[in-house]
């Protein structure tokens, strides 16, 4: 299983004449649509656990118990850590669908269901009562720093938000600090200058089109 330790940030005008500057070389381009799922009660997403299913596969993003290491973090260090995200990635259905269960079935268990959706085609949906809450299409151009194991991919989302994101992956249970430490290079290079943490799609999507959802993850600090 992997971590994707990512940092977003805002593109400008100058940011595909950067990655050319600096070595990055451009391994495609594509269009990929999502549709993230959970219950009517958001049990997943109030746990920061993301459902999703693109292009055929499903994907499951959750919070990462890994450590960073004992060693003390320069300010600097602990600022470029404050801007990344790091998530679990599970890519195998069987472990997908029994950690959905493990979160959702606690939940039944306390009285919380509310009625299923007929999802003919997927029936674990209908029996974990999981609808879909968001759905996008994103145009993304990905450019890699080979040597660094740095992918930069530049996403374009059909709801009008444009973002950049540069992400490392590491086997799990490997060293954040250091994958936080080449994305905190790789944004210099770009010139990155902010501080303060770039939204994802996923925030502007529910902040435009499900506030209700938005404001609860806002309040249980997920978002
Ligand atoms: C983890 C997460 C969500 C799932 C989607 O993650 P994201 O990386 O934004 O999407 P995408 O399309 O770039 O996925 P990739 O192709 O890289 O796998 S939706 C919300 N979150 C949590 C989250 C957060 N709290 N803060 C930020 C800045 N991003 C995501």
């Amino acid at each position: 299983m992997s971590v994707e330790v990512e940092r977003k940030f805002v593109c400008s005008a100058d940011t595909l004449k950067t990655l050319e500057e600096i070595g990055a070389v451009c391994i495609g381009q594509h269009e990929f649509h999502d549709q993230y799922f959970d219950t009517p009660m958001f049990d997943l997403t109030l746990r920061d656990m993301w459902l999703r299913k693109r292009k055929g596969c499903w994907e499951l993003k959750c919070p990462t118990t890994t450590v960073s290491g004992t060693e003390e973090l320069s300010g600097e260090q602990s600022q470029a850590a404050a801007l990344c995200t790091r998530y679990k990635e599970i890519t195998n259905l069987p472990e997908i669908h029994l950690r959905v269960e493990a979160v959702i079935k606690d939940n039944c268990e306390h009285g919380e269901i509310e009625s299923a959706f007929s999802q003919e085609d997927e029936p674990w949906l209908s029996k974990l009562n999981l609808v879909c809450f968001a759905e996008f299409t994103t145009e993304r151009q990905s450019f890699t720093l080979q040597e660094q194991g740095v992918q930069i991919d530049l996403d374009k989302a059909d709801f009008g938000y444009h973002v950049g994101e540069i992400e490392v992956l590491i086997p799990e249970g490997e060293d954040v600090q250091c994958a936080v430490e080449k994305i905190r290079k790789t944004a210099q290079q770009l010139g990155l200058t902010g501080d303060q943490r770039v939204e994802g799609k996923m925030n502007v999507y529910l902040r435009q089109n499900h506030p209700e959802h938005y404001a609860k993850l806002l309040s249980a600090h997920v978002l």
